[in-house]
């Protein structure tokens, strides 16, 4: 019978996934990964869930690769084609939580460390427990950063900051990753979902497709010079204030109520 790798809970509104392999800190393997893109390829597909929290079982958040993953060995003991492994799981995985339609939130419960930690830094807002670090751990086994860190640490970081984690491979606190910049909260361990929780039912009120589109404009306005952003940004405004919800949200402010947002 198929594990249940990745839990799934739909609280209102908010869909909550919880990597589930907790023996091993929720490092992934090729099972756990198809079960995570399906799982997000649901969400997105469901009119319903207009907010997502991802999560780990246990004391860890993620920890990266399952180095004792079989589909890393090979029948002769040659080295194993990383690149495919990479191209074959962490690519659509980093490609698909960029283009979730709703906010995805990481409560990050415990250790991070490589591409669980960028799998995390990945997503729109990152809650982390108190207890919880985030290790890029990549550079101790040889490798470099991978799941998007490339991309993601000089931008959150600055190249400085982003070299020296990357090299060292350090253990870096959540207090600290706040103070940083890195991530969006750092609260006690035991609040941890609920402050998730809280975020995600505020967001999930929100115009989803404005918030997706929040994203997308930021990531695209960074490899553009700043007409191309003010010309992107006329672009997509056009298309925004043709829709319901642009409609919407003017209207309940003029009617003083609460909006009800329905596109996505
Ligand atoms: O295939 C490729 O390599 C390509 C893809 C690369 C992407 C990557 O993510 S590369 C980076 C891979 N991840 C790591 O190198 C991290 C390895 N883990 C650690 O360094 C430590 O476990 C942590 C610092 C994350 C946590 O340390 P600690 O002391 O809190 O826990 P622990 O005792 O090391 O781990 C607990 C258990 O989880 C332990 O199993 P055991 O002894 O109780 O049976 C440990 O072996 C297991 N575990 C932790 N990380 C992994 C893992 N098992 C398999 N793969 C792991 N990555």
């Amino acid at each position: 019978m198929e594990q249940d790798l990745v839990l799934s809970v739909t609280q209102g509104a908010v869909r909550t996934l919880t990597l589930n392999r907790p023996a091993a800190l929720n490092s992934f393997t090729g099972a756990m990964h198809a079960q995570l893109l399906a799982a997000l390829n649901a969400a997105a597909d469901d009119a319903a869930v207009r907010a997502l929290i991802v999560t780990g079982a246990g004391r860890g958040f993620c920890a990266g690769q399952d180095l004792n993953d079989p589909e890393m060995s090979t029948p002769d003991g040659a080295p194993p084609d990383v690149g495919a492994v990479i191209e074959r799981h962490y690519t659509p995985l980093a490609l698909r939580m960029r283009s979730m339609p709703v906010p995805v939130i990481a409560a990050v419960n415990g250790v991070a460390a490589g591409a669980g930690a960028n799998f995390a830094l990945g997503c729109d807002m990152v809650v982390a427990a108190r207890g919880a670090s985030f290790i890029q751990a990549f550079s101790k086994i040889g490798l470099i950063p991978d799941c998007g860190g490339t991309w993601l640490l000089p931008r959150l970081l600055g190249r400085a900051r982003a070299l020296g984690l990357a090299m060292t491979g350090d253990k870096l606190p959540a207090e600290e990753a706040q103070r940083l910049g890195l991530i969006w909260l750092c609260v006690d361990d035991a609040a941890l979902l609920d402050s998730a929780m809280t975020l995600a039912t505020r967001l999930a009120a929100m115009p989803s497709k404005a918030l997706a589109d929040t994203r997308r404009a930021l990531d695209s306005a960074a490899l553009l010079d700043y007409e191309g952003a003010l010309a992107l940004e006329a672009r997509w405004q056009r298309e925004l204030g043709r829709a319901h919800d642009y409609a919407e949200g003017v209207a309940a402010f003029l009617e003083k109520r609460a909006p009800v947002f329905t596109d996505r």
